[in-house]
């Protein structure tokens, strides 16, 4: 701004009409000494940062050279370095609710606007076209019928989750295009919440086939068997999920579909086995199990179902009671046969002595010879524990199955959908195991696409389209995608290679990485069985500890031998669904020693499969973007942590999206489409005319100002808002002679 037009001071200035100052990767957006002496002579406000590393504001004093005196808050006086500093926004645009507002797009001004909106509860903010929300950790009076209503009427403007769905909606029907509503955020952000939100809105306008209360019964279920409570989040959600609603003709929510991901399987049932923890301050159980049943007969799964799903429960927390006695001097065991052991086989179905067997032995085939091997203590545990995780993940499975049934059965999906996809965010810790690398793996394709939408097409499309534009850079993501997925010297393929090797353990696999990938610059082997990968959003150092055991993800044939001679359906179900999932059927009851099931299909494998089907329906969607922030890691509410929200929103881009979209024009229109929408506008009858040509005496009729759009050679591209100004024109007019229309069948009735 002020390099543009440095007589002019910025409080003067409409900040819409302002010129536009840059912003660069850096923290900086204008260092103080572009500003010159203009700035002292008003005590123009400024940014300095405490050794802390947090944001105060101040009033620069006076300057002289490269110092300056500048006074903070409570009277404090400080001489610093001119080039410290980093200009302010003037008062009035405190707490603007569009990032894009901001004369200076720096990044403690960003992070001064979120915590000022955060501090009166107003906890959503746009970011151009990204909303961003902030995890108020406490009830905030914005929910509600009232408040879903005024959205609906465009009564109230600021930014919150209403507004995204409800522009969803709208442009699912203006444009015939299905939407998309993509949620992410580190763990605890609130993206569940804020999915559950989204869904609540689209109930109420949609709602009236009733299939939309079935729709939010979904919720309790999937988080009761699929959320756990983590360092993190009390409620932490152990896998990713995309619910398809879909709407019928006259917008009404005609039925729904829902996908998961990578469920943790050790998380929710096995954790709250082994971790003591039994109870969360706030957290009636019991009141949990009711609505939970509830849920379920609302979606339809029959009370004898229900029956069986809490018997599967039980048989995982019994499993994990089994205990093993030595048999021999080489460390041989066979199951203790107590009431652990006698109640998981009364549940299953199945006989005492075959589960005992199936805990303790393995068959096997050694050259031609059918052998049966006794299994040692932490083989039987492993045996016992994978058997516990295939039934939970099974399980899970299969309530996802019958909730789709019951959302499908007799409606017609239609094709016309708004997807809320809310997914694990990028996890950092100080130790990363595989889930974490299946997890950012996830994240790089995601933003990837955001990338794309946001940036890359977004760019292209002016150039191509012919329009005035020069260039914008963004960070690229495709390298780190590469090493993930390249064939065969990727992280996925030597993963792959390294889980079929019977051989092949954790030191190996990672002594593969760093004989072949040492020359990537996402790369770095670290000592011991450690690597780094450079991630979009940082650098993470995994430990290869259990990567091939949860990537070949084994359930020993003689496991699911044992489900499906049970005389239960449940098991029988599971066990029909795991030979399903193989690659390959495994045929007769024997393996080759060493590697069972070497034909089923890696964790990895699928995951990825999983992961390009979703960005191929994502890929056909208008997508809307929520990124949620978490203020704090107490999950309290009231505190906000500067240095910790900068690093979310670095971590997503929410600066660059707001640059670029200031200085784009982030809506477009076919001339055709424009035309046809708004031609009837027109006081002069356009009939004749080309599409450019109507689309044009709009343009003027309107008095558009030719800064706030461009031309180009198929489309027409606005600025953020112009749109909605013809729109709320047509809307009025079209009232105005539906309102003529009924007067005139009643004069006439
Ligand atoms: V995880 O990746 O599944 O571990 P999420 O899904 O991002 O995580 P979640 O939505 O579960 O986080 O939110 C965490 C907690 O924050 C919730 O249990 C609420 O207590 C709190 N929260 C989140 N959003 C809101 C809100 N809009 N209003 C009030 C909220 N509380
Ligand atoms: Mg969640």
């Amino acid at each position: 701004l002020v390099e543009k037009s440095p007589s002019v001071g910025y409080e003067d200035l409409d900040a819409a009409t302002a010129p536009l100052p840059s912003v660069s990767k850096s923290n900086v957006g204008h260092r103080w000494s572009d500003i010159t002496s203009y700035a002292t002579k008003k005590k123009v406000q400024s940014w300095f940062q405490l050794p802390n590393g947090n944001w105060e504001l101040g009033r620069i004093m006076s300057t002289s050279g490269m110092e300056s005196v500048i006074s903070l808050p409570a009277g404090k006086v400080l001489k610093v370095n001119s080039d410290s500093l980093i200009p302010a926004n003037p008062d009035i645009l405190d707490g603007v609710d569009d990032l894009m507002q901001l004369s200076y797009l720096n990044e403690p001004s960003v992070l001064f606007n979120l915590q000022y909106r955060y501090n009166q509860d107003m906890i959503y903010t746009k970011a151009g076209p990204v909303l961003v929300a902030i995890n108020p950790f406490k009830k905030v009076p914005l929910y509600g019928n009232n408040y879903i209503e005024a959205y609906k009427n465009k009564s109230i403007e600021s930014p919150h989750v209403y507004a995204i769905a409800d522009t969803a909606i709208r442009e699912m029907t203006r444009d015939e295009v299905n939407q998309s509503i993509i949620i992410s955020g580190e763990s605890g952000a609130g993206k569940t919440e804020t999915a559950k939100i989204a869904m609540q809105y689209l109930a109420v306008l949609g709602g009236g086939s009733g299939i939309e209360y079935e729709i939010l019964k979904t919720n309790p279920i999937l988080e009761a068997f699929g959320n756990a409570k983590t360092l993190r989040n009390d409620n932490s959600s152990r896998f990713g999920k995309l619910i398809e609603i879909h709407f019928s003709e006259t917008g009404k929510i005609s039925g729904a579909k829902i996908q998961t991901f990578l469920l943790e399987k050790s998380g929710p049932m096995c954790r709250g086995r082994k971790s003591n923890c039994y109870s969360i301050p706030g957290v009636d159980d019991a009141e949990q199990f009711h609505i939970v049943k509830e849920a379920l007969d609302v979606v339809h799964v029959s009370k004898e179902d229900q029956e069986s799903v809490f018997a599967m429960l039980a048989v995982v927390l019994w499993l994990g009671n089994v205990s093993f006695t030595m048999i021999d001097n080489e460390n041989h065991v066979e199951a203790v046969e107590d009431e652990s052991l006698i109640n998981v086989a009364n549940l299953i179905g199945c006989n005492i002595a075959d589960l005992s067997l199936a805990l303790s032995t393995r068959k096997m085939r050694v050259g031609n010879d059918n052998i049966v091997q006794k299994l040692t203590l932490s083989q039987a545990i492993e045996t016992r524990d994978a058997l516990a995780k295939s039934i939970y993940a099974c399980l899970f499975e299969w309530l996802v199955e019958q909730i789709n049934k019951s959302l499908a059965v007799g409606k017609k999906l239609t094709g016309r959908s708004i997807s809320i996809l809310d997914i694990y965010g990028f996890e950092s810790f100080d130790r990363n195991s595989f889930e974490q690398f299946c997890i950012n793996y996830a994240n790089e394709r995601l933003q990837q696409h955001f990338n794309r939408h946001l940036f890359k097409l977004e760019q292209e499309e002016y150039v191509q389209d012919g329009i005035d534009w020069t260039k914008v850079d963004f960070d690229d993501n495709q390298d780190c995608l590469h090493l993930f997925e390249k064939k065969p010297l990727g992280l996925l393929s030597l993963l792959n290679e390294e889980s079929t090797f019977p051989n092949g353990t954790d030191y190996t696999f990672a002594n593969k990485l760093k004989q072949h990938l040492n020359s990537n610059p996402c790369f770095r082997g670290e000592r011991e069985k450690a690597f780094t990968v450079s991630h979009f959003a940082g650098e993470v150092t995994y430990d290869t500890t259990g990567f091939l055991e949860k990537n070949r993800d084994l359930l020993h044939l003689d496991s699911i031998q044992l489900l499906s001679s049970s005389s239960c359906h449940l098991p029988q179900a599971f066990a029909s669904n795991m030979l399903n999932q193989s690659e390959k059927p495994v045929v007769g009851p024997l393996h080759k020693a060493g590697g069972a099931d070497s034909q089923k299909l890696s964790v990895a494998t699928k995951f990825k499969g999983q992961l390009f089907q979703l960005m191929q329906r994502l890929e056909s969607t208008t997508p809307h973007f929520i990124r949620c922030i978490k203020p704090n890691n107490f999950q309290s509410p009231g505190s906000y942590e500067q240095g910790l929200v900068l690093q979310q929103l670095r971590c997503c881009g929410v600066l660059e999206v707001v640059r670029i979209s200031r200085s784009g024009f982030p809506t477009r229109m076919s001339h055709q489409k424009f035309a046809s929408r708004y031609g009837f506008l027109l006081v002069e009858n356009a009939a004749e005319q080309d599409p450019l040509s109507v689309s044009v005496a709009i343009l003027h009729q309107f008095n558009i100002l030719p800064e706030m759009y461009q031309v180009g050679y198929t489309k027409l591209f606005f600025r953020t808002g112009q749109i909605g100004v013809l729109e709320d024109t047509r809307n009025n007019t079209l009232h105005g002679i539906l309102r003529v229309q009924s007067c005139f069948r009643g004069y006439r009735a």
